[in-house]
């Protein structure tokens, strides 16, 4: 055995991974089920460092020095529980076995506890950044024992991306922790990505700017607050020109958005905690609506808009405004985010620090921005923070920008512009701050219909009105 660490799955990503595992002195085995693509990566990238080819699966796992570590890379689904089945019938007790795919995190609670039984250590890690992270240094969330990060923490915080000098890797908890907040992460992608593109709306249809000006646009936002991955690639698509036809590039798109699950995963996650992340759920619908291309054909024949023009007087505050608006939008949908790992934690059983998913993001993964410093300080200075937005920095930086936010909704409801995230996050942040809520008038409804019970504000117990009675109260208990 010569090989300190192995990667199965040779595609782009795996491929990207042991590259970049070899380029940091590790002696890398590899394999793939196909092994074109090992004798590819050899062939084109043997130079990197020390690979160790296999073409099968035993002698792969025999190339591993003990206790060995196997990173699996393949098509999340059925091929991953293939290849743990394959690798942990050659391996031993105390090895380790890593899932770096994008696995749903259910599937990864089930693995650990299937292979910890059999004696063995499964890691389900998020990995973020895409091709270029994972070859460059990712974003890498994993989870699984405690012990296993032992041996294979110092190996992924090598080569996972460094922000000030601090990896951007850290144990997240056990079992499916890792996994759930990649998926986590990947949500509040899909929640920054939509208002990215309801900002590029505004100013496109409010303010009538072209694409190429909203892109400088972008370009100076980038140097604020909202400094940012997202925000930088925007600015350069934006003033990217289409070849083929001179137009801008942004306007050749079919603007129909395509998702590959995990915003989906996180919106059915956030229904079965009860948490409102509706920043995420708002952007993973909007995907959905621009891909339903009857519904808006019906809708682009037949419905009217009775909007009124936006008359612009003063272009500068009015890209101030939606830049706010942008800003207080973007913490709201992080707020929720954290909130869905706060109650994962407490109903799954793990010991989740916010403070460090937020700094593990900071480099290496798609949302890395200048912000995520202050989502880190503001759990590090009160770890139980129960709303992010309450933290003082956010709530003066929100508050500070709220004339702005109501302005730029307000202005789209009337002009007929849809901003369903901008829109949805400030109402989430005018529920949470409400005294009352007709949550009140819910309940006494569910009570008429459904004897469903109620409490009230001045007195303990629950009870019921006889509404097709006498309409009196009883006390249920
Ligand atoms: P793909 O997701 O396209 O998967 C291709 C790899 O899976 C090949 O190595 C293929 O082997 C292997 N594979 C399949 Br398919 N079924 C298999 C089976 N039954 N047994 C063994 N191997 C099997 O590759 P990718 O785009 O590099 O992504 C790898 C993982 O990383 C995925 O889980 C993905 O979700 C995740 N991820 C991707 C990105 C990204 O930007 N692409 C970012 C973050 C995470 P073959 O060569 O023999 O067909």
């Amino acid at each position: 055995a010569t090989a300190d660490v192995g990667v199965t799955g040779l595609a782009v990503m795996g491929a990207n991974l042991a590259r970049n595992l070899a380029r940091h002195g590790h002696t890398v085995a590899v394999h793939n089920r196909t092994y074109a693509r090992t004798e590819r990566l050899l062939s084109e990238h043997g130079s990197d460092g020390e690979f160790v080819p296999s073409d099968s699966v035993a002698d792969f796992v025999a190339s591993l020095e003990k206790p060995r570590v196997a990173i699996i890379m393949v098509k999340a689904g059925a091929g991953t529980d293939a290849v743990i089945e394959e690798l942990a019938a050659e391996m031993e007790p105390g090895d380790i076995i890593v899932d770096a795919g994008n696995a749903h995190f259910p599937d990864t609670i089930r693995r650990e506890k299937a292979l910890r039984e059999r004696g063995l250590h499964f890691v389900g890690s998020g990995v973020s950044g895409g091709e270029e992270g994972a070859l460059n240094g990712p974003s890498i969330m994993p989870g699984g024992s405690a012990e296993s990060y032992e041996r294979l923490g110092p190996i992924l915080e090598d080569i996972s991306a460094k922000v000030d000098g601090v990896p951007c890797c850290t144990h997240v908890g056990t079992d499916g922790a890792g996994h759930f907040v990649k998926m986590v992460h990947n949500g509040i992608e899909y929640a920054d990505m939509q208002l990215i593109a309801e900002a590029y709306d505004l100013l496109r249809h409010g303010l009538g700017a072209s694409a190429a000006e909203i892109g400088a646009i972008f370009e100076t936002w980038n140097s604020g607050d909202l400094e940012s991955y997202l925000i930088e690639i925007t600015a350069e698509v934006l003033q990217h020109t289409d070849a083929a036809t001179g137009k801008a590039f942004v306007d050749v798109v079919l603007d129909q958005a395509e998702q590959k699950g995990t915003g989906r995963w996180t919106v059915q996650n956030g229904l079965d905690l009860g948490v409102p992340i509706t920043g995420i759920a708002e952007a993973t619908f909007a995907r959905s609506l621009s891909g339903g291309v009857a519904q808006r054909e019906a809708g682009h024949q037949t419905l009217p808009a009775r909007a009124s023009e936006w008359t612009v007087t003063d272009r500068d505050a009015f890209i101030e405004d939606v830049r706010k608006a942008l800003y207080a939008s973007k913490v709201v949908a992080y707020s929720q985010g954290f909130d869905q790992i706060a109650a994962a934690a407490a109903e799954y059983g793990w010991d989740i620090d916010r403070g460090a998913m937020a700094r593990i993001w900071r480099g290496g993964c798609i949302i890395r921005a200048r912000f995520l410093d202050r989502i880190t300080e503001a759990y590090e200075t009160r770890p139980d923070l129960p709303l992010l937005l309450a933290d003082p920095y956010f709530t003066d930086a929100v508050g500070e920008g709220l004339p702005s936010w109501r302005r730029v909704v307000a202005g789209a409801a009337t002009s007929g512009i849809p901003t369903p995230a901008f829109s949805s996050s400030l109402a989430y942040y005018d529920a949470v701050r409400a005294e009352r809520l007709p949550a009140a008038l819910v309940q006494a409804q569910r009570d008429y219909f459904g004897a469903h019970t109620y409490k009230r504000v001045d007195r303990e117990g629950t009870f019921h009105t006889l509404w097709s009675g006498d309409r009196s109260e009883e006390q249920q208990d």
